[in-house]
């Protein structure tokens, strides 16, 4: 089994509560529970975690460096604001998928930029939950 981390943002501990009509009724823990699964079926060992705290972000970031195969990371608001988020993926040899449940083009002008895709092998957005499955499917391709 390699490791993965599955890296969550600000605000996402409110999934399947906050603004259902964006993000759906889903919480992180069914999201978690999905992401190992899908997981299991490409021999990866899903780290799935979220924080409210940038730099505990940040710290994670780094452990990956020595602790994971990969990174799927949906930042959050961090997404667009996040330099120190960005610095510490340019600083994580293998590959990072970021993932954002609502379509962020779609939706208000300062969602459109992303740090975090200067620097991301492959971006999913507006697939709901599901793009944490569609990233999963990917990073078994891209770590086996
Ligand atoms: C989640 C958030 O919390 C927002 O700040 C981003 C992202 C979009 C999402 O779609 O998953 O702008």
């Amino acid at each position: 089994m390699k490791k993965i981390f599955v890296l969550n943002g600000p605000n996402l501990n409110l999934l399947g509560k906050r603004q259902p009509e964006i993000y759906g009724y889903e919480t992180l823990a069914d999201v978690a529970a999905n992401c190992r699964k899908v997981g299991e079926e490409f021999s990866l060992d899903c780290d799935f975690r979220q924080s409210n705290h940038e730099g505990e972000l940040v710290d994670w970031i780094h452990e990956a460096r020595e602790d994971a195969a990969g990174i799927i990371i949906n930042p959050g608001a961090y997404s667009h604001t996040s330099v120190a988020i960005y610095d510490a993926l340019s600083a994580f040899e293998g590959p990072v998928i970021e993932v954002h449940i609502s379509n962020t083009h779609k939706r208000e002008a300062f969602r459109h930029h992303s740090y975090v895709s200067l620097r991301a092998d492959g971006v999913i957005a507006g697939c709901g939950v599901e793009g944490y499955s569609l990233a999963t499917r990917r990073m078994g391709g891209l770590v086996k």
